[in-house]
């Protein structure tokens, strides 16, 4: 076995590295250092070995495609596991099963797995470098697609050594992909342990263990006892055309519309306004000294959805993913570039699907597999925000929760104040889209968007919430969106993408007490002459169901949000069930 682990010096971290190549015996090892010169070698390996098809150079410089394992296109959840020592420290929404056992079961699994294959050490960090924020994390993987991917995901490679030193405080990821058998497929995370493994996928979420498992699941474990919050949400920068910037975090669920409000272009009739991207999926939360929230995004590159992204709805992510971005399971065409649905142009002739087969236009099946993604570093977005590598975050005026919902949610609403914003994002649902395994389009509670994400019991972490604004003198306002609301036709009411900008604007205002809005018993919303609609063609029955708080709706709402917290066990402790009792009374006199 070659091992050329010459330059590390870190006892901690060889002596791990040791111990688990001696359980899975691969052929060599290879530390990353994240140069240029390694990702040439390994981008040639990945083409050799038909991992990465290059894409045409004159139309994508620098990119390539993947495609997956069929079996393996979306986040796994009913595989992921929290592995805390008794099953009350996942909680009642996580799958769980005792550390131990676990880890004796996926040793069966990893013993010799990488016999004949690479292991390539993949140290990162997330968060800037020099951040209060930042933390060290290893990946130790056996493929190179997910070295790859990690390498534009994170800041990959020396400066997480150097930022390590000679600590043993650092997240410790095992990844293989064995043979792709879903049944032999598992997510497995130990809190206590700082510690991943995550076995038979090489798909995003479940392979990427930077994102969802370490900076979310086992982050969400650290912010808990550290007194912070690693959150499933997008941070942007709002700049009025003055020159002031407010910063907004934003939570929906997966294929909910982050990546897109992160990036906004604003409409035509909103000049000299601009948005600028601090992350697109993931933000860790602290309280600053001067008593507001601040964020950083610790992440460096997008894991974006491919299908609907298009020049009309997110100008900056097709810029973004002209060069030098990984596309997987998206369509090829036959001169060699890319193409999915929605991405506003007519299917060329010849158009190879997502498995690799000619594509029949026909068949009724769509060419590129709907969880189709790209992955592109962030320095390529032209809405990139000056802030983003800013050490020390950015400061938090307001959180946004959304989710994807036909009905009852309107266009916007804004929390009494921060408990009844606690509220909102708890009691939140969502239909299920293709990011994850599973039935698409059913309505399910997923609070702060955070469901399948939150490393603990999701009760404590209701109470880590309420807990956070004691110490924080100076909290952001909290708002509830709905972009998703349809017509009897099944037409979405509201506009979307950039349109969307009415709505931060409206929130924006708000914060800095500019505008009025209405109570309702939900909370309060905008007046109609209270949403900036200059420029929209938008009629005013349309406008009016999109926004509308209808009482027969949400009373069959707040039954499924009461049901929801009683299985939890969540009703009475976060006030809760006041708020229901109290929204209900008040929908009984609604017009
Ligand atoms: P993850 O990466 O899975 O966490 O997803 P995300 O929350 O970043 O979602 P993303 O922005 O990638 O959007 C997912 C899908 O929703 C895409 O197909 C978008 O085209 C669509 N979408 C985003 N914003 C809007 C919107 O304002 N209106 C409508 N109708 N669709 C939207
Ligand atoms: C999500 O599903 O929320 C994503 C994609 O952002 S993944 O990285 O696979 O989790
Ligand atoms: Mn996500």
């Amino acid at each position: 076995m070659t091992n050329q682990s010459n330059g590390v010096k870190n006892r901690a971290v060889a002596q791990w590295v040791a111990e688990a190549a001696q359980l899975t015996q691969p052929d060599q090892i290879v530390w990353c250092d994240g140069s240029e010169e390694e990702r040439q070698r390994m981008t040639r390996d990945a083409i050799a070995s038909r991992v990465l098809i290059p894409l045409n150079p004159a139309k994508r410089p620098g990119c390539y495609l993947h495609r997956s394992n069929p079996n393996d296109v979306a986040r796994t959840e009913q595989l992921t596991f929290v592995c805390t020592p008794d099953k009350d420290g996942a909680g009642p929404t996580n799958n769980w099963m005792p550390p131990d056992e676990t880890y004796a079961k996926l040793r069966g699994w990893l013993n010799g797995a990488m016999r004949g294959r690479t292991m390539y050490v993949v140290p990162y960090v997330m968060g800037p470098v020099g951040s209060p924020f930042a933390k060290v994390g290893f990946e130790l993987t056996d493929s190179v697609y997910v070295a790859l991917s990690m390498r534009i995901m994170t800041r990959m490679g020396r400066a997480a050594l150097e930022l390590l030193g000679d600590s043993d405080h650092f997240n410790r990821g095992l990844h293989s992909t064995l043979d792709l058998n879903p049944e032999r497929r598992l997510i497995c995370h130990f809190p206590q342990d700082n510690t991943i493994w995550s076995v038979g996928s090489g798909y995003g979420g479940n392979a990427l263990l930077s994102k969802k498992c370490f900076a979310l699941r086992i982050a969400s474990y650290l912010g808990r006892t550290e007194g912070w919050l690693a959150e499933h949400m997008l941070i942007l920068g709002l700049e009025s055309p003055e020159g002031e910037t407010t910063y907004v975090a934003a939570a929906f669920p997966s294929a909910c519309g982050k990546t897109n409000l992160a990036m906004l272009l604003p409409p035509q009739a909103f000049k000299g306004w601009r948005v600028h991207t601090i992350g697109d999926d993931i933000a860790w939360l602290r309280i600053g000294a001067d008593g507001r929230l601040w964020a950083i995004n610790p992440e460096a590159g997008y894991f974006g959805v491919a299908p609907g992204t298009n020049a009309h709805s997110n100008p900056n992510a097709m810029k973004t993913v002209q060069h030098d971005a990984i596309f997987t399971n998206v369509a090829a065409t036959p001169d060699g570039d890319i193409w999915w649905e929605g991405m506003g142009t007519e299917p060329p002739a010849g158009l190879i699907d997502w498995r690799g087969q000619k594509w029949d236009r026909g068949s009724g099946q769509p060419a590129a597999h709907p969880n189709s993604r790209f992955t592109a570093p962030m320095t390529n977005n032209p809405a990139l925000s000056p802030k983003a590598n800013d050490p020390q975050g950015v400061p938090i005026s307001a959180i946004i929760f959304g989710g994807r919902r036909a009905s009852t949610v309107p266009l916007v609403v804004e929390a009494y104040d921060w408990s009844h914003g606690v509220f909102f994002g708890a009691s939140m649902g969502s239909e299920t889209t293709a990011a994850a395994v599973g039935q698409v389009g059913v309505v399910r509670r997923d609070p702060m968007a955070m469901l399948p994400f939150c490393g603990y019991n999701i009760l404590e972490y209701f109470g880590h919430w309420q807990e956070l604004v004691k110490r924080l003198p100076n909290p952001p306002k909290i708002f509830e969106v709905n972009w998703f609301r349809k017509d009897r036709e099944g037409k979405f009411l509201w506009p979307g993408y950039s349109e969307n900008m009415r709505v931060l604007k409206w929130i924006v205002d708000r914060v800095k007490g500019r505008v009025g809005a209405e109570q309702t018993p939900i909370g309060l919303v905008p007046r109609k002459e209270e949403l900036d609609l200059t420029g929209l063609e938008i009629s005013t029955a349309q406008l009016q169901q999109a926004t509308s708080i209808n009482a027969g709706e949400w009373l069959a709402e707040l039954d499924q949000v009461e049901e929801y917290f009683a299985r939890l066990g969540a009703g009475s402790f976060n006030g809760f069930e006041e708020r229901i009792k109290s929204a209900r009374a008040a929908l009984a006199q609604w017009r």
